[in-house]
């Protein structure tokens, strides 16, 4: 039986996805995205996973897409590079963004093209300080796509995502933690245990609250302030609504840990 291209492991309420395909640096086919996208739609409506992580197989993140794959135009066939976007990037950017529990990225190595660009669409990014984020499209004449156009500029501002997109130069994950693109670069020998105390952290906390969070910041980002003072508070009103909100609320008071069930 063949290997998975995509691993699957618990722990606790920590879900793991290792995108398998090490000997091309994990880079998409058309079957890593739709077992991925399986994967994430079942975390998703499980209501015992309380956070995700993203990460890779070997010494490689991610090399964006499979470029040998279908759609490439390499079997002849004319290139549906549209189609390739539409059918499999776009869905699985959304699917990330709209999970109802936090996605960790945990960069372990290079994270190019697409694939540097859905790393830095999950929520928060811990990057080996041996891993590097490349917008490698300019180099094969294309535009940066996996969300990229508009998560770089909201990340590192417009002069730093065109220069990195223009140039497609190799950005070391210490200097993407500098300048704030990614939350935090480690020590490769520290990734797996700082990754997974975070995410543990995270599924300890009201889901509910995380996945408005991100969100409140995402939307109010496209909002003057009026309206996102608003959104605000329509936003808390929700949230006040919940079990979580009062589990917080009664923990604090009664110095306990709070117990949060919301999701
Ligand atoms: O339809 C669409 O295209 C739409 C979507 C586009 C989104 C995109 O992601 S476009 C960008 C695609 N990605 C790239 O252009 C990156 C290509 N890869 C590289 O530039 C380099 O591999 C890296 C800089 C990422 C790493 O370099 P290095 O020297 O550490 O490794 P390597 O030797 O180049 O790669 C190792 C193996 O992985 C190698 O195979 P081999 O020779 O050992 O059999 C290499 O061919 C393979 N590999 C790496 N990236 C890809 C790949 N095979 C297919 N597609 C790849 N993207």
């Amino acid at each position: 039986m063949s290997e998975p291209l995509v691993l699957v492991s618990d722990q606790g309420a920590v879900r793991t996805f290792t995108l398998n395909r090490p000997q091309a640096l994990n880079s998409f086919t058309a079957a890593l995205h739709r077992e991925l996208l399986a994967g994430l739609d079942a975390a998703a409506a499980d209501a015992t996973v309380r956070c995700v992580v993203l990460t890779g197989a070997g010494r490689g993140f991610c090399a964006g897409q499979d470029l040998n794959d279908e759609g490439m135009g390499q079997d002849g066939t004319p290139a549906d590079v549209e189609g390739v976007v539409e059918r499999h990037y776009k869905p699985l950017a959304l699917r990330i963004r709209s999970m109802p529990v936090p996605v960790i990225a945990m960069v372990n190595g290079v994270a190019a093209g697409a694939g540097a660009n859905i790393a830095l669409g999950c929520d928060m990014v811990i990057a080996a300080r041996s891993a590097s984020f490349i917008q490698a499209f300019s180099k094969i004449g294309l535009v940066p796509d996996g969300g990229g156009t508009w998560l770089l500029p909201r990340l590192v501002g417009r002069a730093r995502a065109l220069g990195l997109a223009m140039t497609g130069d190799k950005l070391p994950a210490a200097e993407a933690a500098a300048m704030g693109m990614i939350w935090q670069c480690v020590d490769d020998a520290a990734l797996l245990e700082t990754t997974m105390a975070l995410a543990q952290r995270l599924a300890g906390l009201s889901s509910k609250a995380l996945a408005a969070t991100r969100q409140v910041i995402d939307d109010a980002g496209g909002m003057d302030f009026d309206a996102a003072l608003s959104l605000e508070a329509r936003v808390q009103g929700a949230m006040s609504r919940g079990h979580d909100f009062a589990e917080g609320v009664a923990a604090f008071l009664q110095k306990r840990p709070a117990i949060f069930k919301d999701r």
